[in-house]
C-alpha cells in the first residue's frame, strides 16, 4: 500500500485517482496489478429505481387518500375505530386544508357528542397513572363499557411523542376492541394540544365511546387544562413520597374530587393506608368545593387490580350527586363558554404571529426595546397599531 503512495508525484493527483476509481464501481485501485494479494469485491447494487418519479410514486401511494366529510362523520357514528383514527389525525394535522375538513367533521359531529363521562387522571411521573388506566380500563370494558383513553403530554411538543397514553402500559386494552387509545397530540402550545384533545373529545363521543379518560403528567400546567374539559379529577398519590417530593401543589389536591394512593400492595399497604388518612385530613382545611361534593381518598393497587371497583363506584356516586344538583351540567356549561374563549384566543395569537408584516418587523423591535430605544408597551402599541391596519386594509 504504501509504495502505491509514492508512486504519484502528489496528494491531490492520488486522492482524485482513488476518488476516481472508487467511483468506478469496483475499479478499486487496489485492484490494480501493482497492489498483490488484496481485492476488493463488487458490494450490493443500488437499486436503480430511486430516482426522482419512484420516490414521488412511493409517497403518493403512501398518502391516504382523503375521505368527503359526510364519509367520515358516517364512519365515525357507525363507530368505526379506523375512521375515528383518521379524523383525529384531521384533527391534530397543521394543515389548512385538514383542518377545513376537522372543522366540518366536528360541526356534523357536535349533536352526537356530549354523552359520555370525561374523566381526567393525574400524577407525578411513574406513579402509576398508565396502569391504573389499563386496570380501570379493563374494568369498564368488561362491564360492556366503551372506553376512549387520549392523553396531554406537556413534553410532547419537545418528545415529539407521547410517554403518556402509552400502549406498552395498557397491552390489555389496547388489544380491546371496546377500547380506543389515542397518545397525546405534539401541536405547538399546551393550548394547541388542549383544544386538539377537546375536540377530540368530541369525535369519540359521537363513536359512541360512554366514558373518556384524560392522562396528564401531574406537574405543570396541564392538570388545570385537563381539569377544564372533564367532568371527574382523580389525582393519583403515592404512600410516603411527601407532597413537595411529588411537587404537587396545594391547587392540584384542591382540583381533585379524589385522591387515590396507589401502589397499596406488599409490604406498602400500611404506608398506603396512612397516607389516606394524611391527605383526608389535609382536605378537611381545604373550603368547600363549588359542587358540594366532600372529595375522597382512597387507595388502590393498579398492578394487583385492588379498590379499582370501590374508584368506580365513586365515580359513580360523585356523579349522581351533581347530575342531581345541577352542578354537572352547570361545569359543561362553564367549560363550553371557557373553550370558546380560549380558541378565540388561540386563533387570535396565532393570526397576529402569523401576519407577514408582524413577522418582519418583530426582530426590529425586539432590538430598540433592548436597546432601550423604545419600551415595550411602545413597541407593542406599535405593532398592534399595525396588525389592526393590516386588518383593515384587508376589509
Ligand atoms: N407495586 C406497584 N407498582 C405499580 C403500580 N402501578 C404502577 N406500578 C409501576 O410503576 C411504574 C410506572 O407505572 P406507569 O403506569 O407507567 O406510571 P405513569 O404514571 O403512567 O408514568 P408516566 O406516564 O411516565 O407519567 C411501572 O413500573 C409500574 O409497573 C402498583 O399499583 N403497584
Ligand atoms: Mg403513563
Amino acid at each position: 500500500m504504501w509504495n502505491g503512495f509514492f508512486y504519484f508525484n502528489n496528494r491531490y493527483t492520488f486522492a482524485k485517482k482513488i476518488f476516481e476509481v472508487t467511483k468506478k464501481q469496483n475499479k478499486h485501485i487496489e485492484n490494480e496489478k501493482q497492489f498483490k494479494g488484496l481485492t476488493v469485491n463488487d458490494g450490493i447494487d443500488q437499486p436503480s429505481s430511486f430516482d426522482d418519479n419512484s420516490i414521488k410514486r412511493f409517497l403518493k401511494k403512501k398518502r391516504k387518500k382523503l375521505l368527503s366529510v359526510d364519509e367520515y362523520v358516517s364512519g365515525i357514528l357507525d363507530g368505526n375505530i379506523t375512521i375515528l383514527s383518521q379524523a383525529v389525525t384531521l384533527v391534530e394535522s397543521a394543515k389548512k386544508e385538514h383542518q377545513q375538513i376537522a372543522q366540518n367533521i366536528i360541526l356534523k359531529c357536535l349533536p352526537h357528542s356530549g354523552k359520555s363521562v370525561r374523566i381526567g387522571i393525574t400524577g407525578v411521573p411513574g406513579v402509576g397513572k398508565s396502569t391504573f388506566i389499563e386496570s380501570m380500563g379493563k374494568y369498564i370494558t368488561r362491564q360492556g363499557g366503551k372506553l376512549a383513553v387520549l392523553a396531554i403530554d406537556p413534553s410532547s411538543e419537545r418528545s415529539k411523542g407521547s410517554i403518556l397514553g402509552d400502549k406498552t402500559r395498557m397491552e390489555e386494552l389496547s388489544a380491546d376492541s371496546n377500547a380506543y387509545i389515542r397518545p397525546s397530540p405534539s401541536a405547538g402550545s399546551l393550548g394547541g394540544v388542549a383544544r386538539k384533545t377537546r375536540e377530540t373529545i368530541i369525535l369519540c363521543e359521537a363513536a359512541g365511546f360512554d366514558t373518556i379518560f384524560i392522562e396528564t403528567v401531574g406537574v405543570g400546567q396541564s392538570e388545570t387544562v385537563v381539569h377544564s374539559m372533564v367532568d371527574f379529577f382523580l389525582l393519583l398519590m403515592l404512600a410516603g413520597a411527601g407532597d413537595e417530593l411529588q411537587g404537587i401543589k396545594r391547587g392540584i389536591m384542591e382540583m381533585a374530587d379524589v385522591i387515590t394512593i396507589n401502589k397499596a400492595d406488599g409490604s406498602n399497604i400500611e404506608k398506603a393506608e396512612m397516607a389516606r388518612v394524611q391527605y383526608l385530613n389535609a382536605l378537611h382545611l381545604f373550603p368547600s368545593t363549588d359542587s358540594g361534593w366532600k372529595p375522597k381518598v382512597l387507595t388502590c393497587s393498579a398492578v394487583e387490580k385492588k379498590g379499582i371497583s370501590t374508584i368506580w363506584d365513586t365515580i359513580s356516586e360523585y356523579l349522581d350527586f351533581v347530575k342531581s344538583n345541577g352542578y354537572f351540567q352547570h361545569k359543561r356549561n362553564e367549560q363550553s363558554k371557557f373553550w370558546m374563549y380560549e380558541t378565540i384566543n388561540d386563533q387570535l395569537k396565532s393570526n397576529f404571529y402569523q401576519n407577514k408584516g408582524i413577522k418582519e418587523m418583530a426582530d426590529d423591535y425586539e432590538n430598540k426595546v433592548l436597546n432601550e430605544e423604545i419600551s415595550s408597551f411602545v413597541a407593542a402599541k406599535k405593532m398592534l397599531d399595525y396588525y389592526y391596519q393590516s386588518q383593515k386594509d384587508k376589509e
